[in-house]
């Protein structure tokens, strides 16, 4: 039995020894120490020893399972470190690596003229307001005086989505006024940035979606000396103090006496170049005072209030602000072209 001891303690340690999963370890820990092992066999073999010899084999037998057991852990230990190791190894990090840079976008340049106008609206105690781009055409025609037959409501001209021709896709943000007129306490001070649709074809000034701001104040007493007041500082914030503007006589169904704005040519000092076409003006905007009809068809009495509108298509006021000589580059996206500014 000694001898049996010494041969499984030698073969357990060198076994243990050449060890390298945790799988291997729980093999060789049942092989000889567990309930079916080996040392368990030679506990089960003592009671047929003389009884003087049992004390010494049993010490023998604890010895043996005590250094198979430290030996167990010890290269547990080992096991646990390797794997550990490996581990570290393969998940490292190499910090050196330089890393990936974060492209910053911004805002595109017919948002920033639109900032731009909403700042110096704002500064001014005007509202901004948001709407439907679709519409009814009772709101986008009706009520601002383009009754059945004006030759804006043509088919050829709009979206409509019914027969009936009753809800189209908005040709202007002036319902946006409408639902202003009907909604808000008098008085008003208003814009309406938005897109609008109409059936143009694409070229380098037309598109069938752009964007108009418009804009309205309803007060008492208001007169035309407010709109050319306002509009006149509005485009000298946007131009500068010295800009020189001009108004001319128009015709606008929604508006009576109506008006368009011209900025004189900050290029040639009106002298006439290629940047205004020769004309020494450029036009900016289309205004006038609310025609009392359409006041009326909101309920407000135009003998108590009077008001006054403007309306400019936004890609057109970009286009001019940072010399941008084609529409479609507004719309295409192109990152290039995006990035100049
Ligand atoms: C209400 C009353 C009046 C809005 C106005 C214009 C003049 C105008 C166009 C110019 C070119 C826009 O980009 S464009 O197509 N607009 O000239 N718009 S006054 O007048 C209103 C609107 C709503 C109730």
């Amino acid at each position: 039995m000694r001898e049996q001891l010494a041969k499984i303690r030698e073969e357990a340690l060198s076994r243990l020894s050449a060890v390298t999963s945790s799988a291997e370890l729980e093999e060789l820990r049942v092989r000889y120490l567990g309930k079916k092992g080996e040392m368990t066999a030679i506990l089960k073999q003592m009671g047929g020893l003389p009884a003087e010899e049992r004390p010494k084999m049993g010490q023998l037998a604890n010895e043996v399972r005590a250094a198979i057991e430290e030996k167990l852990s010890e290269a547990k230990r080992d096991v646990e470190a390797r794997a550990l190791e490996l581990r570290l190894r393969a998940e490292a990090v190499d910090v050196t690596v330089p890393g990936k840079s974060v492209k910053v976008g911004h805002r595109h340049p017919m948002y920033i003229a639109l900032d731009e106008m909403k700042e110096i609206f704002i500064g001014m105690g005007f509202t901004v307001v948001d709407g439907p781009e679709i519409e009814l055409a009772e709101l986008n025609f009706d009520r601002l005086n383009a009754e059945e037959g004006h030759p804006s409501r043509d088919w050829s001209d709009t979206f409509y989505f019914d027969r009936e021709e009753k809800v189209m896709l908005r040709s202007q943000t002036s319902p946006m006024q409408v639902r202003a007129m009907d909604t808000l306490p008098l008085p008003i001070r208003m814009v309406a940035p938005g897109r609008v649709y109409r059936k143009d074809e694409v070229d380098a000034t037309h598109s069938p979606m752009f964007h108009q701001v418009e804009g309205m104040v309803i007060d008492k007493g208001v007169t035309m000396a407010d709109l050319k007041g306002t509009l006149n500082t509005v485009v000298k914030s946007l131009y500068g103090e010295d800009t020189k503007t001009r108004f001319r006589p128009h015709h606008f169904p929604f508006t009576e006496p109506s008006c368009e704005m011209d900025v004189q040519c900050h290029k040639c000092g009106g002298a006439g170049c290629p940047t205004c076409k020769g004309e020494g003006w450029i036009e900016l905007l289309g205004a006038g005072m609310i025609h009392p009809h359409v006041l009326e068809m909101a309920g407000i009495d135009p003998n108590v209030w009077s008001g006054w509108a403007f309306g400019f298509g936004l890609e057109r006021l970009a286009m001019r602000r940072f010399k941008i000589d084609d529409l479609r580059l507004i719309f295409e996206n192109d990152v290039r072209f995006l990035e100049q500014f």
